[in-house]
């Protein structure tokens, strides 16, 4: 987590140059530095992160870069590739309801970095709030297609701040600071995965996080020496974690939770499950079955890798698709398709990936058989009248860069 890791990412001499001529344009004068952080595909473990339980995602080889300068005033100015507007606030006035828009992403972890140092010393948060800074965002990590998008905004300039205020916050500090971000000044009620993964992602690794301890390991995936590659099948389909679907269901995972007398549904295990059938309605039980389920799915994906390698986890793969098809009801037709033919075209396994409710699924699928995948869901997303999806491979990629690249 050096700047050889920015060195390392693709395209990056590009990226910089780009980086640095877009932060002049803007800002009028040269960055101090860039970082970057990556967006995510969660390999399985899904909706259990706020349950306190297990997840595995990894960081991919799509970035958000962030260029900063210090200012003589104390104005957060921030502008980003997505927008033709600058927003401007004084780091005086931060706060959650301040905020909205794309600026309420690196506005807000500004905020929850500030109010994270005043909670251990108060006197240096003030002095701190004086310290001004510009930032630019530039990101290609896909908007919508449910690879974190967000979290890499977050989290790249998380390590950016850190940095530049001198806070030496550790990397999973800095994804609870994205999640607060996210929680308090974006407004969704997300758990703590996909800041972990961007943070703590390894090349070639994903990261297993238990979300009641918090803590983390990197487990190899070995896909290049088992010649297996992930295909992201990007639906165009759109969704919101801020509002609908996403809240509903951790509503019902709380509620199941508290009929059942246990504070988070991490306390259950399969062999809970007759019982749980007999309190719950039938609604709040299948609910509370993916996520236990799920738990269990995690695990023994992590036991097959490590034993086994990547061709041993397929039936985990679909069989948690299954479980958020039917019993956690949050995918839609298009992201049905797309494991149905994977799977029909011979991917090890497939699953939708991400939040729900539209985004992207994942295929798991031999590199000699990828072209032909390709061409079936073209095909047959045609076929259905679905909108043509955006098909492209991720590669397992490191996490954030903790030190800048000083230009
Ligand atoms: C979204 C959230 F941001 C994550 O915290 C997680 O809950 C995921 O949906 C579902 O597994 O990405």
């Amino acid at each position: 987590h050096t700047d050889t890791t920015f060195d390392a990412a693709a395209g990056q001499s590009d990226v910089r140059t780009a980086l640095a001529t877009e932060f002049e344009k803007r800002h009028g004068q040269a960055p101090d530095g860039l970082w970057s952080a990556p967006g995510r595909v969660n390999l399985i473990g899904e909706h259990t992160d706020y349950n306190a339980g297990f997840v595995l995602p990894f960081a991919i080889d799509r970035r958000a870069w962030v260029a900063l300068a210090g200012r003589d005033d104390q104005l957060a100015r921030v502008s980003s590739t997505f927008s033709e507007e600058t927003v401007e606030i004084d780091l005086a006035d931060l706060a959650p309801a301040a905020l909205d828009g794309w600026s309420a992403y690196p506005l807000g972890v500004a905020w929850a970095l500030l109010a994270r140092a005043g909670t251990a010393d108060t006197a240096a948060a003030s002095d701190l709030a004086r310290r001004g800074f510009a930032l630019h965002i530039h990101s290609d990590v896909p908007i919508g297609a449910g690879l974190s998008s967000s979290a890499a905004i977050e989290c790249a300039t998380a390590v950016a701040l850190n940095e530049f205020w001198g806070l030496g916050f550790e990397p999973e500090e800095l994804a609870a600071v994205g999640q607060v971000a996210e929680n308090q000044a974006v407004g969704a009620p997300t758990g703590i995965m996909d800041q972990t993964a961007s943070m703590l992602g390894r090349a070639d690794a994903a990261v297993f996080l238990d979300c009641r301890s918090l803590e983390s390991q990197s487990i190899a995936l070995g896909l290049d020496a088992a010649a297996l590659e992930i295909l992201v099948v990007d639906t165009k389909v759109t969704h919101a974690h801020a509002t609908g679907g996403y809240a509903a269901r951790r509503a019902s995972c709380e509620l199941a939770a508290q009929t059942l007398g246990v504070p988070t549904l991490r306390e259950l295990t399969v062999d809970d499950l007759p019982r749980m059938q007999r309190l719950l309605d039938d609604v709040t039980f299948r609910r509370a079955r993916h996520v236990i389920t799920e738990n269990a799915r995690v695990e023994e994906t992590v036991r097959l890798l490590t034993e086994a390698g990547p061709n041993a986890i397929g039936s985990l793969l679909d069989a948690s698709h299954v479980s958020m098809r039917d019993d956690f009801e949050i995918s839609v037709p298009e992201l049905d398709l797309a494991v149905e033919v994977s799977l029909a075209s011979g991917a090890v396994g497939a699953r939708m990936t991400g939040g729900g409710f539209g985004g992207a699924a994942i295929a798991l699928i031999p590199r000699s058989l990828r072209p032909a995948l390709e061409a079936a869901l073209v095909e047959a997303f045609a076929a259905r009248g679905f909108d043509r999806p955006d098909l492209f491979v991720v590669q397992p990629s490191d996490g954030a860069t903790m030190k800048g690249h000083h230009v």
